[in-house]
């Protein structure tokens, strides 16, 4: 089975790459894939650049040209819950665009029109996760994801966004690749390592904690891989 793992930022993906071996570089689209085979499973590894757009075009590209037929998104985020600290790891039960916004015509905040408020991930891979999870002795946060396109800096629109859509995490890019899987109809899984707490120090924190906090995502997504059934 073809598995898409992407990420957005090449900090991100770098520990996947730099532990999977030999890969291919493919272009397509202002995006690199790297193919491999780790395993036992054909891989197509990218990051798709920051936000909602390009995560969109990423995962549609991974889909549609090289066959991916499950998506694993691995990165970091900005922390809501108060259990979240930086460096623990929360995997999206559903996520949701809390920039969306037409309410003036008497919609819900991130709805869209025959679109989904909240987006599930796939059952089954998040059953395989929290059996990762327990015998890596690694505390597994499931929570609700919320994605839009900006980087949340102020408790003021964090809190806005837990009250809205009840959410424990939020980022710029599950949301967009979530609407793009259950379009195709694609099992995915959204896992993120936390980075800062979208408050008044998140830059800072974000700068000081990505490297390490994308590294324990990456490894977690690894040992999921390893265990996907054929
Ligand atoms: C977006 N990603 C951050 C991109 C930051 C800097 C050049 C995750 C993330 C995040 N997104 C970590 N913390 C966040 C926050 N506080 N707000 C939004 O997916 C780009």
């Amino acid at each position: 089975m073809k598995i898409a793992i992407m990420g957005a930022m090449r900090e991100e993906i770098d520990p996947i790459l730099a532990t999977v071996g030999e890969y291919t570089r493919t272009e397509h689209a202002g995006t690199v894939f790297y193919e491999c085979v780790y395993g036992g499973h054909e891989l197509v590894i990218a990051y798709s650049k920051i936000g909602k757009v390009f995560s969109a075009i990423t995962a549609t590209v991974m889909i549609e040209r090289f066959g991916a037929q499950k998506l694993l998104f691995s990165g970091v985020a900005g922390g809501i819950s108060e259990e979240l600290k930086i460096g623990d790891l929360v995997m999206a039960s559903a996520l949701c665009q809390h920039d969306v916004d037409i309410v003036a015509f008497g919609h819900p905040y991130g709805f869209i029109p025959e679109g989904s408020l909240m987006i599930d991930t796939d059952e089954i891979l998040r059953s395989l996760a929290s059996e990762v999870a327990i015998d890596m002795g690694i505390d597994l946060y499931e929570g609700i994801i919320a994605t839009g396109d900006q980087f949340v800096a102020s408790s003021e629109r964090k809190s806005w966004i837990q009250q809205t859509f009840n959410a424990d995490a939020l980022e710029m890019e599950g949301a967009s690749v979530a609407c793009v899987c259950q379009n195709f109809d694609i099992p995915f899984f959204v896992l993120r390592a936390i980075s800062d707490t979208a408050d008044g120090g998140a830059s800072e924190d974000f700068d000081a904690f990505l490297k390490t906090s994308a590294a324990v995502s990456a490894t977690f997504i690894l040992e999921m891989v390893k265990r996907l059934e054929n």
